[in-house]
């Protein structure tokens, strides 16, 4: 697949929408559309990474940057007390389904572990 085909890079650049939560000129966070917990963002860089195995070097700031800014809307959102997940599936096996880098932060109820 393209990044003209992605449909994470289409919601970066508008071409879709979402209910967006933040944006800055790195990453841009959503609401998932089929949320499994009470709050579930979907952290997605404007680059067009398409897994955590295609991440180099190069990438290792955007990634910490997106865990920093993670724990910066969950304390934003409430959930921080309390506590929550950041997950990145890779691959087939991991569960990903869009293939453009993104993490999953949920929280808001008890999570369990490990998961399916
Ligand atoms: P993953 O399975 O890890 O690749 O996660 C992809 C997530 O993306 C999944 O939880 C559902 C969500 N998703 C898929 N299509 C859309 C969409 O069009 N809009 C939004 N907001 N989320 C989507």
């Amino acid at each position: 697949m393209n990044k003209s085909d992605c449909l994470f890079c289409k919601i970066v650049n508008r071409e879709i929408p979402a209910e967006l939560v933040y944006e800055d000129e790195r990453i841009v966070a959503i609401k998932d559309i089929n949320p499994a917990a009470p709050v579930h963002i979907l952290l997605i860089p404007r680059e067009h990474i398409v897994s955590l195995d295609q991440a180099s070097n190069e990438n290792v700031e955007l990634l910490g940057y997106i865990q920093t800014t993670a724990a910066k809307l969950a304390r934003e959102l409430g959930i921080a007390d309390k506590g929550y997940r950041l997950v990145n599936n890779c691959g087939e096996w991991g569960g990903q389904s869009v293939l453009h880098l993104h993490y999953h932060l949920l929280g808001g109820r008890q999570l369990a572990w490990p998961p399916g």
